[in-house]
């Protein structure tokens, strides 16, 4: 028995050949059809319709995630165009025809083995390894690029989430985490502009997934551990509020979890340090001690 179908027709497909030789038209009409509805999914494009684009990225390194973002979807967009044309030539080229004899090919001979080597390695080395370089290089420049742990400049944050909310706590004006001018407030994050912002993140309950769209980070807050994650504003964002999300499904109301990021100037943000830490001191209750979580931050 041969393991490939039977190539005498059905009458299934006698008809359709009968109807693809008698009227091979429908098929132009058909790939008219399809190419009009690329057409149509592609004008936003085109028109350079700024919808379907995030927000510009408001921090110093948000534009090597945008540039990555734009190579990946080129090289797979060429690969997918190239991948479609070669579809498409045999689809016309060998359609049912008249005195058309179909030509049966198992692909195994040595031009098409070559072939698939030289398509492997290409794409491997021409995307993969494009995109691995990219990335690799992105970490090792920014994103993993840590201001060093004595840092004057980097102003640091606790993350603690929780369902459904963000709790932050900052150092105050004595640069020392669990103190009594620690600045603890839930859904508001406020920090200087232009300055490295150092966050460690963990979690009260489940996994969270601290999110800010606009600066191109995302990292996990998990119970248990400390994770660190850490970006600069460029100068431009003082003044501006930012969206903060969780990122990772984490129970009923996770669509609710969301903070706001205000980011100040440095005059303003030394004025309103000054002010928060005052009002944390003359606040501050010795025994609330479910207020109290800090840990030792991880540089
Ligand atoms: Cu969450």
């Amino acid at each position: 028995m041969s393991p490939f179908p039977s190539t005498r027709s059905s009458p299934e497909t006698r008809s359709s050949t009968r109807h693809g030789a008698g009227r091979p038209v429908s098929r132009w009409r058909l790939a008219g059809k399809l190419t009009a509805l690329l057409a149509v999914a592609l004008l936003p494009l085109a028109c350079g319709d700024t919808r379907i684009h995030p927000n510009p990225s408001a921090s110093t390194f948000g534009h090597r995630h945008d540039e990555l973002f734009m190579l990946i979807t080129a090289l797979t967009g060429v690969s997918f165009l190239i991948v479609l044309a070669m579809m498409a030539v045999p689809i016309i080229r060998d359609r049912a025809r008249p005195g058309k004899k179909a030509h049966y090919d198992h692909g195994s001979s040595l031009h098409d083995k070559r072939f698939t080597a030289i398509v492997s390695v290409v794409v491997f080395i021409v995307l993969d390894a494009w995109v691995l370089f990219v990335s690799v290089t992105d970490l090792r420049e920014a994103w993993w690029n840590y201001p060093p742990a004595d840092s004057e400049e980097a102003y640091r944050v606790e993350v603690l989430a929780q369902q459904w909310a963000w709790n932050f706590r900052t150092p105050g004006i004595d640069g020392e985490f669990g103190t009594a001018d620690d600045v603890v407030t839930i859904n508001q994050l406020t920090v200087p502009a232009d300055r490295p912002i150092v966050l460690n993140a963990a979690s009260k309950d489940v996994i969270h997934s601290f999110f800010v769209p606009d600066m191109r980070i995302k990292r996990d807050a998990n119970p248990g551990s400390v994770n660190r994650v850490w970006f600069q504003t460029k100068p431009e964002a003082a003044g501006n509020d930012y969206q903060i999300l969780c990122a990772e499904l984490c129970g009923f109301a996770h669509y609710q979890m969301y903070a706001n990021l205000t980011v100040l100037s440095q005059d303003d943000f030394a004025d309103w340090e000054q002010d928060a830490s005052a009002l944390a001191v003359a606040s501050f209750d010795a025994d609330d001690t479910e207020a109290h979580w800090a840990w030792d931050f991880k540089e």
